[in-house]
């Protein structure tokens, strides 16, 4: 049972603690992890601290491990906030910082860090942290203790949420604390939620382009096909472009809508059967910041996410962190850019790997994915998140690899889109890393692990043996 009272209760209790500290001139630093919830909680948590007229840095780091809170330790903060990071490792939190430290999480943790009292985990609070609560909720209601006029920075809870896919309830839509905080960003003013076709680029790419980058449906005919998807809407009267510039799906009346909805339907469902299943999925919950300029992707939670995202896997998580905390000038302009190449990166990525048979091993319903010298290893996980809605991986377990540095691999693991079995990656990934003297968790659905690069077949055959098949 989810106890929302109680969490709340844990945050009054602990804003009350951290108050004075604030107001001595105590050096706290916010440290999160590079991905677009970890960058939205990070910039939430610092953003409450700031307005408390906290002393206050921020920090963003690929992976929390003894050696980060080792450096961590030695630049003498007087209190650390870890968000998006820090369950597992709580143990060596305390024994280095003691209990200067506070780790506001979603990921799942071991039972000795849910007793920790410097944790505030969503699991803790009766909420599946995997699909109700992300971290950058967690942080929405810890800013909210702190002042309750951090309601206006709910809507990064909603951008989180999206970016962690947990906008898995019914139509798209958000639930359990996620829900909460979504409620609370639409009172603000600040977003609002419509039900509509759910193409990915909604309001930047020409809508002919956002059709055929869908992977989840794939549509057979269409995806990865820009001409034909071009070809088929032309044929269907839609008027393409607006004097000389592409229009977006934002920019189409519902009337439009409803055509376009027909034209992907046809190519989903071409006998005609079993078609209002197919078309349910192409229409849910979409998320609009009316706040941000029409044409950025700001304006569209979603893809606020995947800018975001690219600002932490190309290197530049930092960027990331201004945008959340409200830069629009030369940060949002650099994010764009970087969002293209992000995406053509990934794209080579899963062309390279769908194009080559002898990257991929079928064993069972498991797919092992060599990405070696093909994948940036920053990369891995939306590569292999892609690879999960291909129509040869869906109803399979993914676990990819590729070289990370040296001597190590990074995995990174999906359960396909249309996968049944009952399987844990976070727990899989955990336990069969440490057997191979490595890290590895994260959630039911999306987990990963780095291990020594001497030990991948053998990481492998544990995975087997543990999944039991
Ligand atoms: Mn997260």
């Amino acid at each position: 049972m989810a106890n929302f009272d109680e969490l709340l209760n844990r945050y009054d209790e602990l804003s009350r603690n951290l108050m004075n500290s604030m107001k001595d001139g105590k050096k706290f630093i916010v440290v999160t992890h590079i991905d677009a919830d970890g960058l939205c909680s990070g910039a939430m948590t610092f953003v409450a601290l700031a307005r408390r007229g906290a002393t206050v840095s921020g920090r963003t780091v690929p992976d929390l491990d003894p050696k980060t809170i080792e450096v961590l330790r030695e630049e003498r903060y007087d209190f650390y906030i870890f968000t998006d990071l820090g369950s597992t490792l709580v143990s060596e939190l305390a024994l280095a910082l003691d209990n200067r430290f506070l780790v506001l999480d979603h990921h799942e943790l071991p039972e000795v860090s849910a007793r920790n009292p410097a944790v505030v985990n969503a699991w803790q609070y009766g909420y599946d942290g995997g699909t109700e609560a992300c971290s950058s909720t967690m942080a929405y209601y810890f800013a909210r203790a702190l002042d309750y006029s951090n309601r206006d920075l709910a809507y990064l809870s909603v951008v989180g949420a999206v970016a962690d896919r947990q906008d898995v309830g019914e139509g798209r839509s958000l639930t359990g604390l996620n829900g909460k905080a979504l409620e609370e960003a639409q009172s603000s003013g600040l977003l609002t939620v419509s039900k509509d076709l759910l193409f990915y680029g909604r309001e930047t790419r020409p809508l002919h382009e956002a059709i055929a980058s869908s992977s989840s449906p794939f549509i057979k005919g269409l995806s990865g096909s820009k001409d034909a998807a071009l070809a088929a809407l032309i044929k269907a009267g839609i008027r393409m472009k607006e004097s000389a510039k592409w229009r977006t799906l934002a920019e189409l009346s519902s009337e439009e809508k409803k055509k376009v909805t027909e034209v992907v339907a046809s190519f989903l469902a071409p006998a005609g059967g079993g078609g209002a299943e197919v078309i349910g999925a192409l229409i849910g919950d979409i998320y609009t910041l009316g706040m941000e300029d029409a044409f950025t992707p700001l304006r569209d939670a979603r893809e606020f996410a995947t800018l975001l995202n690219s600002c932490g896997r190309m290197g530049k998580p930092g960027l990331g962190l201004s945008i959340c905390v409200g830069d629009r000038s030369d940060s949002l302009r650099e994010g764009m850019r970087l969002l293209s190449e992000y995406r053509a990166e990934i794209n080579k990525s899963v062309q390279g790997i769908l194009s080559d048979s002898g990257r991929v091993e079928i064993r069972e319903d498991f797919a092992f994915v060599t990405g070696d010298d093909l994948v940036d290893e920053k990369l891995l996980g939306p590569v292999t998140s892609i690879l999960a809605s291909a129509p040869q991986f869906k109803d399979r377990v993914i676990v990819a690899r590729t070289k990370s540095g040296e001597s190590e691999l990074k995995i990174s693991s999906r359960v396909g889109d249309s996968h049944n079995r009952e399987v844990n990656l976070g727990v899989m990934m955990r336990e069969a890393a440490e057997k191979m003297g490595g890290v590895g968790g994260g959630h039911m659905m999306a987990a990963g692990a780095k291990i020594p690069l001497s030990r991948g077949p053998d990481f492998a055959k544990t995975v087997l043996e543990r999944a039991g098949v």
